[in-house]
C-alpha cells in the first residue's frame, strides 16, 4: 500500500481515486485497520498539519474529509464486522450556540474507523439534547465540541446539566476543539480532553479499557 497515493488523492479531494485505492488495498489483501491507518488516517492528519500552518484553507480541508470519508465507506462494513469492533457507543456534538462542525465531524468519522458505534448529534446541542440522547441511547462516552471561547463556558454547563439529572456517573465526558485545554478540561469536570481527532480514538478507548 502506497501511502503516498492516499495523501494525493485525499489532498486533492479525488474521492474516487481513494475508493478505488481503499479497494484495491483491499483486494491486494490489505486489512482494513491497516488501510485505515497507514492510508487515510495519516492522510488526513497531514492536511490537517497543512491547515494548521495556513498552507491551505478550509473548503481544501472540507473536500479533503469528503474524499477520506469515500475510502471509509468502504472500510466501515468491514471494520464493523471485524474483531477490532468495539460494542461502546459515543454521543458527539458540538455545544449550544456553537456552530462549527468540521473538526467535530472529523472526531466521529475518526471514531467510526476505530468501530465505535457514534451518534451524531450536529451542532448547537443544548444541555437539555445531551441528556435526552444519554438517556436513550446509553452511551459509555460523550464528546463536546467547542470552538469558541465563549461556548465553551456551555461545556461546564452541560456536565452541571448531566449531573443535575443524575446521568453523569453512567457516561465519561470528553471534551475538544481549538481553545479547548486538559486543564480547562480538569477544571470543568470532564474525563478527559483530546487534541485531535486521532487522540479522540486513543482517549475513548483508554475510557473503556482498551489499552
Ligand atoms: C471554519 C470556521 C468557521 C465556519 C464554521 C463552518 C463549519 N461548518 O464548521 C463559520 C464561517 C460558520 C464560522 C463562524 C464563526 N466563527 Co469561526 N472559524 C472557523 C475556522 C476558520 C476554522 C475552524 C475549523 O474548522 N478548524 C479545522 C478543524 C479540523 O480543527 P478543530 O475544529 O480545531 O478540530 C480539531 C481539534 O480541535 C479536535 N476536536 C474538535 N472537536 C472535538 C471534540 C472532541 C470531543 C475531541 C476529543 C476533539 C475535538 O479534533 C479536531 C480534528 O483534529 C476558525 C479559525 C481557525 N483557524 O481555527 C474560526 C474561529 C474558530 N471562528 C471564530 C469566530 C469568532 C467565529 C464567529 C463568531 C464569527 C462571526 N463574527 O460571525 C462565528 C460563530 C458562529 C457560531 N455561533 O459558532 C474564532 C473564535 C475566536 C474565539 N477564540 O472564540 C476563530 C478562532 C477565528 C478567529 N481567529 O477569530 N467559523
Amino acid at each position: 500500500m502506497d501511502a503516498e497515493k492516499f495523501y494525493a488523492a485525499i489532498s486533492q479531494g479525488k474521492a474516487d481515486e481513494v475508493k478505488k485505492l481503499t479497494q484495491e488495498a483491499l483486494d491486494s489483501g490489505k486489512e482494513a485497520e491497516t488501510i485505515l491507518k497507514e492510508g487515510l488516517l495519516p492522510a488526513m492528519e497531514q492536511v490537517g498539519v497543512q491547515f494548521k500552518n495556513n498552507e491551505i484553507y478550509i473548503p481544501e480541508v472540507l473536500i479533503a474529509a469528503r474524499a477520506m470519508h469515500a475510502g471509509m465507506g468502504i472500510l466501515k462494513p468491514i471494520l464493523s464486522r471485524s474483531a477490532t469492533t468495539q460494542s461502546a457507543k459515543v454521543v458527539v456534538g458540538t455545544v449550544k450556540g456553537d456552530l462549527h462542525d468540521i473538526g467535530k465531524n472529523l472526531v466521529v468519522m475518526m471514531l467510526e474507523g476505530g468501530g465505535f458505534d457514534v451518534i451524531d448529534l450536529g451542532i448547537d446541542v443544548s444541555p437539555e439534547k445531551f441528556s435526552e440522547a444519554i438517556r436513550k441511547h446509553q452511551p459509555q462516552v460523550v464528546g463536546m465540541s467547542a470552538l469558541l471561547t465563549t461556548t465553551m463556558r456551555e461545556m461546564k454547563g452541560t456536565i452541571e446539566t448531566l449531573q443535575e439529572a443524575g446521568l453523569r456517573k453512567q457516561v465519561k465526558v470528553m471534551i475538544g476543539g481549538a481553545p479547548v485545554t486538559d486543564r480547562f478540561a480538569k477544571e470543568i469536570g470532564a474525563d478527559g480532553y483530546a487534541p485531535d481527532a486521532a487522540s479522540a480514538v486513543d482517549r475513548v478507548k483508554e475510557f473503556l479499557g482498551l489499552r
